[in-house]
């Protein structure tokens, strides 16, 4: 049998230094590509995009009870995700991760509520929830609503924290762990003195705002700590741009709020509706206007979304956060990266 990597279950190979799975000896137990991330933090952009169907069929074969690691900052990407029909036909118990990024005084209790409200609506089949992030008791939770004599499928998006997730667990830093994207590569067995577990590799979402950053740009985009809201009290035309990455331009009748949740490294440059075409054109990837998606340039690469707007909403955009507009009655016209979705969707909080 093949020998695979500890950290991402690739197959190891020392034949091909450029190719994925190297390693000088063959008795080593990481490949290159862990080994750099976990000890330099270093990560190749794009060597490896999950293939989601092979993924998805690699999961069919398995044996065991089915968990989905949802990332709540980033819930509409997982919720737009080819696991969606997956968990139509299979049983699965969520774990909600990441609650650490949203504030702290959230009441977790309504969050689990919020998505089994959302997941119900599209017919996944879930019943069970477990928070992670703040509460103290995950593993207790999680034992409570699981089978522990069963091996564990541990299933998500590509960065949701997955194998994070199974670190805790089994209580040894054995998988590597990554900011950027697609870092478990195979079905990767883990057993240890109470847990059979398979980690897998994350689905790549194109559709997302990680998919079009570099890798820099990619760690100050993505919060990796408790993301601290900005409360913006408008009056008629406004525009928030969320760093060269998106534009939120509103009009309403009246006074409305907007409330930004993104990482805190981001800046959000607030404005006059009408002058901020003009802004872009001028200072696209300059100041506040960066970062910007890669390879894209403005206006031709970003795409033109309105929304007609009544009482409260988030404006969600895949892979970067979201934005909680109250107000009235108006318009909110999003630019944004031609690749990457918006989502108006029932506040979350
Ligand atoms: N703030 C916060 N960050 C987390 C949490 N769990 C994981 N992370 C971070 O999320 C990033 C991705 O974690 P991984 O465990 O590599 O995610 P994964 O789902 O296994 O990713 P792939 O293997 O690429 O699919 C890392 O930077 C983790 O440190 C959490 O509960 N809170
Ligand atoms: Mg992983």
């Amino acid at each position: 049998m093949e020998k695979k990597c500890r950290g991402c279950g690739i197959e190891l190979q020392n034949s091909n230094k450029d190719a994925l799975g190297y390693v000088v000896d063959l008795n080593m137990d990481y490949c290159q590509r862990c080994f750099r991330m976990t000890h330099y933090d270093a990560h190749l952009i794009k060597d490896f995009i999950p293939d989601n169907e092979k993924i998805l069929d690699d999961l069919e074969k398995l044996d065991g009870q089915y968990i989905w690691v949802i990332d709540v900052f980033d819930l509409d990407t997982s919720l737009r995700s080819s696991l969606v029909s997956f968990y139509r036909q299979h049983e699965c118990t969520i774990i909600l991760n990441k609650c650490d990024l949203l504030p702290h005084n959230i009441n977790l209790d309504k969050l689990a509520a919020y998505v089994l409200e959302r997941i119900g609506q599209i017919d996944v089949r879930c019943s069970r929830i477990v928070t992670r992030g703040i509460n103290r008791d995950f593993r207790e939770s999680l034992e409570s609503v699981i089978d522990i004599e069963r091996p564990l499928i541990i299933t998500g998006v590509a960065n949701t924290g997955k194998s994070t997730v199974i670190n805790e667990l089994i209580g040894q830093n054995i998988l590597t762990v990554n900011s950027y994207p697609a870092t478990t590569m195979r079905i990767n067995e883990i057993t240890s003195e109470r847990y059979h577990i398979y980690d897998s590799a994350g689905l790549w979402m194109s559709e997302s705002m990680q998919a079009w950053l570099n890798v820099d740009d990619l760690r100050l985009a993505v919060p990796q700590k408790t993301v601290r809201p900005t409360v913006y009290q408008l009056e008629n035309g406004q525009s928030l741009s969320l760093a060269g990455l998106a534009r939120l331009d509103m009009e309403f009748n009246g006074r409305y709020t907007a409330v930004s949740y993104l990482s805190n490294q981001l800046s959000v440059h607030r404005g006059k509706k009408e002058k901020a075409e003009q802004l872009w054109n001028a200072n696209y990837g300059k100041d506040d206007l960066r970062p910007i998606p890669m390879d894209t340039d403005y206006p031709p690469g970003f795409k033109h979304v309105r929304f007609h707007h009544e009482g409260k909403a988030d404006y969600f955009i895949c892979g970067l956060g979201f934005v909680t507009v109250t107000g009235e009655s108006g318009t909110v016209d999003a630019y944004i990266p031609a690749g990457v979705q918006i989502i108006k969707r029932k506040a979350m909080i």
